[in-house]
């Protein structure tokens, strides 16, 4: 996965903008060469969601067309050329100048085509097909055929077998690069600790051509230390000793930052920088432990969702929810329920934040209908995933899944799978997946941390919080005594309209969700296996229409969608700043 990086070799040339925009409800451009040329298309923002950008395109998840003219007027020679999509939901396919160029499957991870054989100096012609259909055999899936043990049917319209919009379209930046001939290919920090020496150790993939070799260069508070040698096969790696190492942690994100060089003789031909957090990440018996220390999780389960552009976060909506998480007290959060943009996880190294992060394996059932090709898939974004997101220091434990159908024993050997792949790609850091089935979810077997949603009070014993209360502290006792490891209530929480209030609390007024939360927070704070709260959802979200879903939202957030604290964000504030 090439990430997006600009110094002396390297260009990446942001083709945000407004670009040209067809829907294609007949599925007919392919055969009518809609590569060559949109007739009367229309006008749309890039990145963005097309669901919040016209009447017509609300519930739309078909086919459409994207295309930009872009001028390239840079000389050609010395470079090849890569397009980089930070995202696109749910297929897309991408035509250069009339040439096609790939394919790519799921809608939540970047993927890259080298584009060199047919850009041409001056006007270039980019095609974008997107398609946005929901699917049995897509992950996550929809349009699932009704079965009460596999899926929650087809209640939701569109027919998501998730709750939350499926939006479409080109939803995060695109960028054009332009890397030397042959480049870095990729680089794996990880990072440990002996005493008070940090061992940042890397591990490059290059060109395997003779007479070329690495340059390392770690900087940061004063201290800078190289180590180099010559690439045996495409190969480099080496450990540098950080005495006195400034630890990562929330609070002090302390970052250095590491620059990796190839060297053709004494010359650079090319370099990658990436700032790294020296800490490590262990389970230790019923704890989750960061620096060797325990860790409490506070937090939330999030979306990328705005009211304007879908799934695209703005800069400044970003930002918004970073205020906000620190306003409020927040040290982490889990990208539910797909992984976040690149924009994103630098923002949660930079400032702070403990990240579980989550593939888009929401919704997953295990009846055989479309088993086999689910299965690849998740295969496929674990592997986009964790390529991706190996060096944030921020990532502190890969989710496999949210909320898998998991009854069918088909489960047990499709989760092992996953955590086998997993483990292979990062053996240093521990593995879970978020379930509502509780002591019932045997994968937990093989997972390292337990990650529990509930509610109780809510979608259970309606209302009665002095009911739902003492089940809640047994299902976790329970939950423990069978697995043995540290649990994390990765979602709780409750509806809360805007604006809507009672008192006594009742459902769907801001007191009773701040009730809830109290009350499930003093709970979870008193069970010593317990490792952290993820408060379900930071904001209100954008869903499909649901009879339970009004205005096609869910109102879960503690912040309105608009970023506007309720009466629990209030409530939790003094919680997480005062125990
Ligand atoms: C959980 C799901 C989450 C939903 C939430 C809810 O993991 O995606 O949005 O419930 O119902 O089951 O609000």
């Amino acid at each position: 996965m090439i990430p997006f990086q600009q110094n002396a070799h390297r260009q990446a040339r942001d083709l945000s903008g407004s670009w040209d925009f067809k829907m294609d409800p007949q599925g007919i451009g392919k055969k009518a060469k809609w590569f060559h040329g949109l007739k009367k298309p229309r006008k749309i923002p890039v990145p963005s969601s097309w669901n919040t950008q016209f009447a017509d395109t609300s519930n739309y998840l078909g086919d459409a067309w994207y295309q930009l003219r872009f001028n390239h007027p840079q000389k050609l020679e010395g470079f090849r050329k890569f397009i980089r999509f930070g995202s696109v939901n749910y297929l897309a396919e991408i035509w250069l100048n009339g040439h096609f160029q790939g394919m790519h499957e799921g809608g939540h991870l970047p993927f890259v085509f080298e584009i060199s054989k047919h850009i041409k100096k001056g006007v270039n012609l980019l095609t974008v097909r997107v398609n946005g259909d929901l699917a049995p055999d897509r992950v996550p899936p929809g349009k699932v055929p009704f079965d009460p043990r596999d899926a929650f049917a087809n209640s939701f319209n569109p027919p998501a077998s998730f709750d939350f919009f499926p939006f479409c379209g080109i939803q995060r930046p695109v960028h054009l690069l332009s890397l030397p001939q042959e480049p870095l290919q990729d680089v794996t920090v990880t990072t440990s600790l002996e005493g008070k020496t940090g061992k940042v150790k890397v591990v490059v993939q290059g060109p395997a051509k003779p007479g070329l070799s690495c340059r390392l260069t770690l900087n940061g508070f004063g201290w800078t230390a190289s180590s180099g040698g010559p690439f045996k096969s495409g190969h480099f790696d080496s450990e540098i000793s950080v005495p006195q190492a400034k630890l990562w942690a929330p609070g002090s994100p302390y970052l250095y930052q590491l620059k990796v060089e190839l060297l053709s003789g004494r010359q650079a031909a090319d370099q990658m920088d990436f700032p790294v957090g020296i800490r490590t990440v262990n389970v230790k018996g019923r704890q989750l432990l960061l620096n060797g220390k325990p860790i409490f999780l506070k937090g939330f389960g999030r979306h990328e969702d705005d009211p304007k552009t879908g799934r695209y976060l703005p800069p400044a909506t970003l930002k918004k929810d970073y205020q906000n998480m620190k306003w409020i007290g927040a040290n982490s959060f889990r990208t539910s329920h797909y992984p976040y943009s690149d924009e994103d996880m630098a923002m949660a190294d930079r400032l702070g934040y403990l990240v579980i992060d989550e593939t888009p394996a929401v919704g997953l059932f295990f009846h055989p209908l479309g088993l086999k090709k689910r299965l690849q898939l998740c295969r496929q974004f674990t592997r986009e995933m964790i390529e991706r997101d190996k060096n944030h220091p921020s990532v502190i434990l890969w989710s496999i899944a949210n909320e898998p159908h998991s009854k069918r024993p088909a489960a047990i050997p499709f989760f092992k799978n996953l955590a086998q792949l997993a483990r292979q790609l990062d053996p240093t850091r521990p593995l879970t997946l978020a379930s509502y089935m509780g002591a019932t979810e045997e994968s937990f077997n093989f997972l390292d941390v337990v990650c529990v949603n509930r509610y109780f009070g809510w979608y259970s014993e309606p209302g009665d919080l002095d009911s739902a209360i003492p089940r809640l502290s047994k299902d976790l006792d329970a939950i423990y005594k069978k697995f043995k490891k540290p649990v994390l209530m990765t979602e709780f929480g409750a509806d809360a309209m805007p604006g809507s209030h009672s008192n006594p609390p009742i459902m769907f007024s801001e007191e009773y969700q701040a009730e809830m939360i109290s009350r499930y927070w003093k709970v979870l704070k008193g069970k010593n296996y317990v490792g952290g709260a993820h408060i379900w959802n930071l904001n209100d979200f954008r869903t499909a229409q649901a009879t339970h879903r009004p205005n096609a939202m869910n109102y879960k957030g503690v912040f309105t969608q608009g970023r506007k604290p309720k009466l629990a964000a209030h409530r939790l504030r003094i919680l997480w700043f005062t125990k």
